[in-house]
């Protein structure tokens, strides 16, 4: 069943009636509208201009079993028929939510026995951040109200999940939660000033011991924190980070909350983050990667010490209408059930990590390359002005990097452009082709956006 849409209407409809997600509603109108996409299969997704692209961002980091899986459509439809909502308000549940709850505990190791569901990454991170609160009332530590995340850290765009994200865009509009402070994130090739890695960990792990020691300890209820930020441009923490950060937040009494919405579900080669770098977290939070994005939600799951305390204060008043929604916990239930059959989560750290890790290298000998990184599937090329110095285009981030994007997606590849970092997060069934074709094309979008680079005053080769 194709579909033939009016593409010029549909761009039309889109400037005149829809304000689309984090964008600039003005550069939408000048553009004529939106780039519609109208269909996928693969890795692959298609325009309405009829370009294929390769979708080298999984969506938005949340494809991990590919386009056009019959199976997800078929549990949607089963479901829908069977069951096609009801609510978990009136001491009621339903097959998808209860059987989808043991399922995510059982990927945990059962370190995080108890799954509430939200239906996105923000409401995960929000729900993590009331049962923090609820917790520390509970456990009668009502003075434990603040948090601490990090610069450049992402957790959503709602009040609460954007105030605990350190992005000064998103911060500079406001309105915030009070109570919030922010830590320096482990951005090495940016932020380490050549400091050796034992160095910039120690730095780190010292601006975390100060912040606790002005907040007040006995003031602060929860740390949180990607595996690794993703949105803030695929910020691979340094060895032993984690190792220096855990101890302080334990040795302090802070609860340790890792957002695993973008490293969960085998992005870094393990069900998810924490699992990857050692750490047992007190809650986590996930979205994305659970339902491939098919259907919208999300999860919050807390060790059984948390859901103890939280089972002694009475009725915790927060949930959603469509928590544990049946279809979308059904899909989710399908799409793990892929992830398990086909070993993809094996097979990202076997396999397609040091497979991505190897064909991103090709990139380094470019002019205008300074750095690539990658871990498991989640890959980032840092664009600098001068390859000798290390001098980025300014003045500010982010003048280079949406040249050369868009020099991307016309050579047929979509990876994402955070300042000047492009960043790729491929869906977890890609080919070692498919990863070869994705550098093919960036070696040709960097030759494309030369000129450009040029005129804007990074140094020629
Ligand atoms: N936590 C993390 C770690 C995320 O990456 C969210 C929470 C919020 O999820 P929802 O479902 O509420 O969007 C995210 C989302 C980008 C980009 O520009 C990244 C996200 C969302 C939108 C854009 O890379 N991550």
């Amino acid at each position: 069943m194709m579909r033939n849409y009016d593409i010029d209407e549909l761009r039309r409809l889109d400037v005149a009636h829809h304000l689309p997600p984090q964008a600039d509603f003005a550069e939408i109108v000048a553009l004529g509208g939106s780039r519609v996409i109208t269909r996928a299969q693969g890795v692959y997704i298609e325009d309405g201009e009829g370009l294929r692209i390769l979708d080298a961002m999984a969506g938005l980091w949340c494809v991990q079993v590919g386009y056009g899986r019959r199976e997800l459509a078929d549990a949607a439809h089963a479901q829908m028929l069977e069951l096609p909502y009801y609510n978990g308000f009136f001491k009621t549940a339903t097959p998808p939510a209860i059987t989808l709850a043991a399922k995510v505990a059982e990927l945990t190791g059962y370190r995080l026995p108890h799954v509430f569901f939200s239906n996105s990454g923000s409401e995960a991170v929000d729900t993590a951040m009331r049962m923090v609160r609820r917790y520390w009332d509970l456990k009668g530590e009502p003075g434990r109200t603040q948090f601490i995340a990090r610069t450049n850290g992402y957790h959503g765009t709602t009040i609460g999940s954007m105030s605990l994200g350190g992005m000064a865009r998103m911060h500079a509009q406001g309105p915030h939660l009070p109570g919030i402070s922010h830590v320096r994130q482990p951005y090495g090739f940016g932020e380490a000033e050549g400091l050796d890695d034992a160095a910039f960990v120690a730095v780190l792990a010292q601006d975390l011991e100060d912040r606790i020691a002005a907040v007040g300890a006995h003031n602060i209820a929860a740390f949180v924190a990607e595996p690794v930020q993703g949105a803030g441009g695929v910020i691979i923490p340094p060895a032993g980070y984690w190792d220096a950060i855990v101890p302080i937040v334990r040795r302090h009494g802070i609860l340790l909350v890792m957002d695993e919405v973008i490293c969960g579900f085998g992005r870094l080669g393990a069900w998810f983050g924490h699992q990857h770098f050692g750490i047992s977290p007190d809650i986590i939070t996930m979205a994305k990667g659970i339902s491939s994005g098919y259907l919208p939600i999300s999860a919050t799951a807390v060790t059984a010490e948390i859901a103890e305390t939280l089972r002694t204060g009475g009725e915790f008043a927060h949930g959603y209408t469509y928590s544990g929604h049946p279809v979308a916990a059904a899909v989710a239930l399908a799409n793990i059930a892929i992830m398990e059959r086909e070993g993809l989560v094996a097979r990202v750290a076997d396999d397609l990590g040091p497979y991505l890790a190897a064909a991103l290298a090709r990139l380094k000998p470019q002019t205008f390359v300074g750095e690539v990184r990658s871990i498991g599937l989640l890959g980032a090329v840092e664009i600098v002005a001068d390859k000798a110095t290390g001098r980025r285009f300014g003045p500010e981030p982010g003048t280079a990097g949406p040249i050369v994007r868009d020099a991307a997606i016309a050579r047929g590849v979509m990876v994402r452009a955070v300042g000047d970092k492009l960043v790729m997060c491929p869906p977890l069934i890609i080919s070692h082709a498919e990863i070869d074709l994705i550098i093919d094309r960036l070696e040709l979008a960097f030759a494309d956006a030369t000129p450009a680079l040029l005129a804007l005053g990074g140094a020629p080769a």
